[in-house]
């Protein structure tokens, strides 16, 4: 369903959908990259939604996703999920990579997430190729749409020039082989 996907650069703490997804780790507790900026968008009520969750549920496994409130971002909600990190593609990378696409899209079908934007999971500090990487994303968004109403709308947020000409790529050679 390349027509209810879009592709940006840009910031994803900048977007103004229903919920954007960010790229964390086991903890929840912020780090670096996307879930830094993210974290310090939001300001302090993410991190206590995070706490808050962890308090009952403990860490969140990879490839599994995890729904917040949003602090001051101006989304509702910040679905946070675990990529895998890059272990030369030995390690299942590419199914908990799918796998952390899929959850993050169930929990927006389970909230009514009408518009939803993914960065590019585990391809900074995580070491993922970006082009293998941005193929399972595609791939697992579009079979997920193929069969469920929501997310109406997805969006794909290039940080970079590179990352944002790959990711075009690939949805003009969905959109032709459609
Ligand atoms: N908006 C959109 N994309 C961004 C932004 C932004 N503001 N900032 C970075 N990116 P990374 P990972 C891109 O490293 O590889 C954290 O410490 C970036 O260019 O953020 O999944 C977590 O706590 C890259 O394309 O996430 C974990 O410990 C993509 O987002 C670890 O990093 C993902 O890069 C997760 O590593």
């Amino acid at each position: 369903m390349p027509h209810r996907i879009r592709v940006v650069q840009g910031d994803i703490t900048r977007m103004q959908v229903d919920a954007i997804v960010n790229a964390a780790n086991s903890s929840l507790l912020g780090g670096g990259g996307v879930d830094g900026a993210i974290h310090r968008a939001a300001g302090p009520a993410l991190l206590d939604a995070c706490k808050a969750w962890t308090a009952v549920h403990g860490s969140c496994a990879t490839g599994e996703a995890v729904i917040t409130a949003a602090g001051r971002l101006p989304v509702q909600a910040v679905i946070h999920t675990v990529g895998p990190v890059w272990r030369g593609g030995t390690q299942d990378e590419a199914r908990l990579l799918a796998n952390a696409y899929r959850n993050s899209l169930q929990l927006a079908l389970d909230n009514h997430i009408g518009s939803l934007a993914f960065p590019a999971i585990s391809t900074g500090i995580y070491g993922y190729p970006p082009q293998q990487a941005a193929q399972i994303a595609f791939a697992t968004v579009s079979a997920f749409l193929q069969d469920h109403p929501l997310p109406e709308r997805v969006w794909f947020v290039c940080f970079g020039e590179e990352s944002f000409v790959l990711y075009q790529k690939l949805l003009a050679e969905q959109q032709h082989s459609e």
